[in-house]
């Protein structure tokens, strides 16, 4: 049975490079269903899952013959989408979240504020990861493309700073780690709130 005040939302999409079914329940325990049909991808996805105890199933498919690159971001593209939508007038949020997120020699900062005003500040990867293969098929470069797609469609202002590392295995998933733990952080309902935590009584 769904919650009256339940903030979840379905989002589907087809274009002709990809097909994406996507459903999100910002109150979950972090439980995920992930098949994107991009392998590192569905790690990333399960990682933000667990991490912001956000439940999702996606599944979707497209022309990874080609390359990953439009499944990836027509999957961010949703996530945004459903993000955006789940939220609805954010009542009650915390608003504002922050992170520093490990993972062994690498260190990810993220910041997150639920504004409504898209923008991403994205800095710190070392020289040349844009270009490195993770797991052989996931461009270093689309690691700052997904957070902005989400961050574009869902209207989140987001800050992700790497402060170290070497492995791009570890750099990528120390920054969706951050970003996991600091929008689970933003998102959070704080009993203390009335409303909607912003002087112009929108967000
Ligand atoms: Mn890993």
């Amino acid at each position: 049975m769904t919650r009256p005040d339940a903030r979840t939302a379905s989002v589907r999409r087809a274009t002709s490079e990809s097909t994406v079914e996507l459903d999100l329940d910002l109150d979950g325990t972090g439980r995920s269903h992930i098949d994107t049909s991009v392998p590192f991808f569905d790690h990333m996805l399960t990682a933000f899952a667990k991490h912001s105890l956000t439940d999702l199933t996606v599944r979707a498919s497209g022309d990874t013959d080609i390359d990953a690159h439009h499944t990836v971001e027509d999957v961010s593209i949703v996530l945004g989408q459903a993000i955006r939508e789940a939220l609805g007038d954010k009542s009650g949020i915390s608003r504002y979240g922050d992170a520093l997120v490990p993972l062994d020699e690498a260190l990810a900062q993220a910041v997150v504020d639920i504004s409504g005003r898209p923008y991403l500040v994205h800095a710190g990867e070392p020289a040349g990861f844009e270009h490195h293969l993770i797991g052989g098929h996931f461009t270093g470069s689309l690691v700052r493309h997904t957070f902005e797609a989400i961050a574009f469609n869902a209207g989140l202002t987001v800050h992700v700073n790497v402060l170290a590392g070497r492995d791009p295995h570890h750099i990528a998933e120390a920054e969706y780690k951050a970003f996991a733990r600091a929008f689970r952080q933003a998102k959070s309902l704080d009993p203390l709130v009335q409303g909607i935590p912003s002087t112009k009584g929108a967000l």
